[in-house]
């Protein structure tokens, strides 16, 4: 174990150095990629220097997520005291499922539960867990829906139509978990939103009053904060009055936005949240943890419980349910996603986590500010959000996307709204400051100016 500590710290020495110097990686074409790197497996043991030699190259030819030119989705960065607590995890390598298995593991899991359902005003009522990811949060806030809605469905099916409700700007597990569930893709009613990407609230109460006249059965509303592309949040509150006239669970996904909890700047934009049934937020997007760190929480303890227990001889022999928090989650064996967030939370406090999500409001306005000031760029998306969506010159964002990451030069993501297609350019990194944003646009505008293909015929 200890040679391999030892090979551990070399690479990572490497991989430090190559981030600074390289950000960004040399592409390799996914057909090529197996010509290029010997990833096959053999019934022979290799040599440890060739193992160690191919392990470096694999590492250093992997996308560099935490590089400052790295900004092609919704996280990115790298904490040093979350890295520590996932690192020593993966040495303990507990599982979450009982107190008997996971030891201290469940307080470290059951404090941050605790402490976010006091932050969301979910009190002493809440709890929640950490499903492998944002999808997963929002398919355990759906089951919880759908078992708040009619106990008997988890025993016996239900042959009832039963309807959900998302806006079209938000996030592509709403569809995919009503398909894992039975409920069919064809049973998502999907809200029109604002010209900013917000749900229109009567547009949701309309589609649920259809639904009632056709003899539908709505049960479930998910609200959005942050969507994906242009980082917009839903207003709650006019929803959450909808939700309850109709005896609907609403959800809200935070997994991108819902960081902002920890704002006092920005948790205006939750403004309701306390009145919604459950929440879910990524720790691994805007509060620094490395991935996957996905939090679903309920004002419905029990709702959770009911949803989601279910005995077992063989694994729950002690310590009782209040500890066993497989009782409350969906997988059985379930990874430590929670010490990475607790060695960072408890090492810097509430109040630098707060820092961090303002850090990337500010380094969002630097954005928007360069791009308002520069008449060659087209600004698509609004204040309060950390996504910036633009057009540089009109250039197609797709194939500037394309280029800038084929040749090694900025790894950045394009989007779509309505009928506008974008450059999405994301300041979740924290770690940045307003020259790496500054560097991001003028890399860009040198990309542009020096490349063949990007010559004026493939302006618009
Ligand atoms: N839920 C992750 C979304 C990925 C992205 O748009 O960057």
């Amino acid at each position: 174990m200890k040679g391999d500590l030892k090979i551990f710290n070399t690479i990572v020495d490497k991989l430090l150095i190559a981030e600074k110097e390289t950000p960004v990686v040399e592409y390799i074409e996914a057909a090529k990629l197996h010509d290029r790197i010997d990833l096959s497996l053999s019934n022979e043991a290799m040599k440890e220097d060739d193992f160690q030699d191919l392990l470096e190259d694999l590492i250093l030819t992997t996308p560099r997520t935490s590089s400052k030119l790295f900004f092609n989705q919704l996280f990115g960065g790298r904490k040093g005291k979350a890295v520590l607590g996932d690192l020593l995890a993966v040495m303990l390598n507990n599982s979450m499922y009982t107190y008997k298995v996971g030891g201290p593991q469940v307080g470290v899991e059951k404090s941050i539960i605790n402490k976010l359902c006091e932050m969301v005003g979910y009190g002493k009522e809440g709890n929640g867990t950490f499903p492998s990811g944002g999808s997963m949060s929002n398919l355990m806030a759906m089951i919880m829906a759908r078992d708040a809605h009619d106990p008997k469905i988890k025993l016996e099916g239900t042959s009832k139509k039963l309807i959900v409700y998302t806006s079209k700007a938000s996030h592509y597990s709403t569809p995919k978990n009503a398909a894992m569930m039975g409920i069919g893709r064809n049973n998502v009613r999907f809200v029109n939103t604002n010209s900013e990407g917000e749900l229109l609230p009567d547009h949701l109460e309309e589609l649920i009053l259809t639904d009632l006249e056709m003899g539908n059965t709505p049960f479930y509303v998910n609200l959005t904060a942050g969507t994906t592309v242009l980082g917009a949040y839903d207003s709650i509150p006019p929803v959450s009055t909808i939700c309850k006239r109709y005896n609907l669970w609403l959800h809200v996904d935070g997994a991108y936005g819902g960081g902002v909890i920890f704002s006092k700047k920005y948790k205006h934009l939750l403004k309701g949240i306390e009145e919604a049934d459950s929440f879910s937020v990524n720790a691994h997007k805007m509060l620094g943890t490395p991935l996957t760190c996905s939090i679903v929480l309920t004002k419905h303890s029990q709702q959770l419980y009911d949803s989601f227990s279910n005995d077992a001889e063989y694994l729950y022999q002690t310590d009782g349910d209040d500890y066993n928090l497989g009782k409350i989650s969906m997988q059985c064996g379930r990874r430590n996603d929670a010490l990475k967030f607790w060695t960072l939370w408890k090492s810097v406090g509430t109040e630098t986590l707060e820092k961090y999500v303002d850090h990337q409001f500010y380094l969002a306005e630097v954005a928007r500010e360069y791009i308002r000031n520069h008449p060659d760029y087209t600004l698509y998306s609004f204040d309060d959000s950390i996504s910036i969506c633009f057009n540089y010159k009109g250039i197609d964002a797709n194939e500037l996307c394309t280029l800038m990451y084929e040749e090694s030069e900025i790894m950045v993501g394009f989007g779509k709204f309505r009928d506008d297609e974008f450059i999405r350019f994301v300041t979740i990194n924290s770690e940045n400051e307003k020259e790496d944003i500054l560097n991001f646009f003028s890399k860009l505008e040198a990309f542009v100016e020096q490349s063949v293909q990007l010559a004026p015929t493939s302006l618009t």
